[in-house]
């Protein structure tokens, strides 16, 4: 492989504007997935997280979209589960969920990370959310501390060209 510039973002979250959205629904779920979070902002080194509740991962988009675009979080971590059942219900809401993150994301410019669990099961959520396949809100919250920093390594870069 040739040379090539590498940029990554660091684990650091000193200073960091961080918000969390959770879906209550299958909070035996998201609660853990909650924990595992903040657990991990904390070790970051950020203390100080609001955590907004709404009734289900299909309403998280919207509440992500008002703090995403309020201008006060560098970041918002989203943890719902979505957990497949007879009906058609679950793609509707997973999807919706996952869509509406995406946009929220791309339309603000600010990370909107997807920590909402779509399993076929409930053994499945239960091992990710703190059980055999690790807690898939840990990973969230340092997916969101990881690209807070290189969105402002990438600022800080165009800001060193145009000067
Ligand atoms: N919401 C979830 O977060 N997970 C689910 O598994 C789920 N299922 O299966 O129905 C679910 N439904 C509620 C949905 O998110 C909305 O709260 C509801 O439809 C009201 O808009």
């Amino acid at each position: 492989m040739g040379d090539y510039q590498e940029h990554e973002g660091t684990l650091d979250a000193t200073g960091m504007r961080i918000a969390v959205v959770a879906g209550r629904f299958n909070a035996h779920i998201t609660e853990p997935l909650l924990e595992g979070a903040l657990g991990a902002l904390r070790d970051a080194g950020l203390d100080d997280v609001p955590v907004h509740w709404v009734p289900g991962a299909f309403e998280i988009p919207l509440v992500a979209q008002r703090l995403a675009a309020s201008g006060v979080c560098d970041a918002v971590v989203c943890l719902g589960a979505v957990i497949r059942g007879d009906t058609p219900h679950f793609d509707f809401v997973a999807g919706e969920c996952a869509a509406g993150i995406a946009r929220v994301s791309l339309d603000t410019g600010v990370p909107v990370v997807f920590g909402v669990l779509t399993t076929d099961d409930l053994d499945q959520a239960l091992a990710r959310c703190g059980g055999s396949a690790g807690n898939k809100g840990v990973e969230s919250a340092r997916t969101a501390v990881e690209m807070v920093d290189l969105l402002r390594q990438l600022d800080a870069a165009s800001m060193e060209k145009a000067t």
